[in-house]
């Protein structure tokens, strides 16, 4: 519950109720926490970022964006967790080294949207002049071959592209987050679900970056921590390759317009209708083993 000022993981969070606890940790924890005003959603929800810092100048990994697509709710849930952890539990000295910017709901309309009216909505919800079907695919909206793959120019599709890259504003709102940090950030972990997949660029083709070892090194990694907590296995590769090419992701752009060498899209387990609907009570033993999973990248990047 929510009362008494802290977070347990038996149930879902609105949107309200994650930047309140932002607001919250922030409060608590000054000496660390900062609140980043990410910009405004479509509808005009406020988008609240966290950075972790120590002070310490060290590199950043941001777990930027959960939340991207509305019905996965299981990813949301593992960077507020991850929040918690960093700040109040069993992964406090990960900020000594490392830098963390968390942004547990990239797409609140479409989030907030599940709960009140569509439980499977993925868009956002926005309106593209002469269309008559609402939302845009943000994680197919990113400027790096923009529309080569994967991604649709039909605004009734699932995977809408959008009019033109970037055309939403909480794709923008991410961008403008990274291109702020940019030079120093080595790290970014786009949650999604589902399907138990670390998936590495590019997605845009079955290419690989020339650095494609070093990614699928480290997301073996993280693998192995994961599968140590309670077994769960996930496929390691590239989203190109071994799920479906796809343009336009978020993974892509942080890694070939940001730079951002070690750019990951975790897909996290499914469970009840469709995959997308994990019962509350595996909310907990889910967001445990990935804590695992997340500490191997933080101290990796915080050169440990
Ligand atoms: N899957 C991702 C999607 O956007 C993906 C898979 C990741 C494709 C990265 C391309 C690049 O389709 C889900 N479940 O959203
Ligand atoms: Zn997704």
């Amino acid at each position: 519950g929510r009362a008494d000022g802290r977070i347990s993981f038996d149930r879902y969070y609105r949107h309200a109720e994650i930047n309140q606890y932002l607001e919250e940790v922030a409060a608590a924890h000054p000496d660390i926490a900062t609140l980043i005003d990410a910009g405004q959603s479509y509808e005009g929800r406020d988008m609240k970022a966290i950075k972790l810092s120590s002070g310490s100048g060290k590199r950043m990994k941001p777990n930027c964006p959960a939340g991207i697509h509305a019905r996965e709710w299981i990813s949301p849930a593992v960077a507020v967790y991850l929040l918690q952890q960093l700040t109040e539990g069993s992964a406090t000295d990960l900020v000594n080294d490392v830098d963390w910017i968390i942004l547990p709901v990239l797409n609140p309309d479409g989030y907030e949207f599940t709960f009140e009216d569509d439980r499977f909505w993925r868009k956002t919800r926005s309106i593209t002049p002469g269309e008559s079907c609402m939302g845009v695919d943000a994680n197919r909206n990113f400027d790096f071959h923009w529309m080569e793959s994967g991604a649709s120019s039909w605004a009734c599709d699932e995977t809408f592209a959008g009019n033109k890259a970037f055309s939403e504003p909480e794709a923008r709102n991410l961008k403008k987050i990274i291109l702020d940090h940019a030079s120093q950030i080595d790290a970014y972990i786009t949650l999604h679900s589902y399907g138990q997949y670390i998936l590495y660029p590019w997605g845009y083709s079955s290419d690989l970056p020339d650095d494609w070892r070093d990614l699928d090194k480290l997301g073996n990694e993280i693998n192995d921590a994961i599968a140590a907590v309670r077994g769960t296995t996930y496929d390691v590769g590239s989203s190109g390759a071994d799920l479906y090419p796809a343009a336009g992701a978020s993974d892509d752009w942080s890694k070939g317009v940001a730079g951002i060498k070690y750019s990951y899209t975790i897909e996290l387990p499914g469970g009840g209708m469709g995959g997308f609907d994990l019962p509350p009570e595996e909310i907990q033993g889910v967001v445990e083993e990935t804590l695992e999973g997340l500490k191997v990248v933080g101290k990796r990047i915080g050169g440990n």
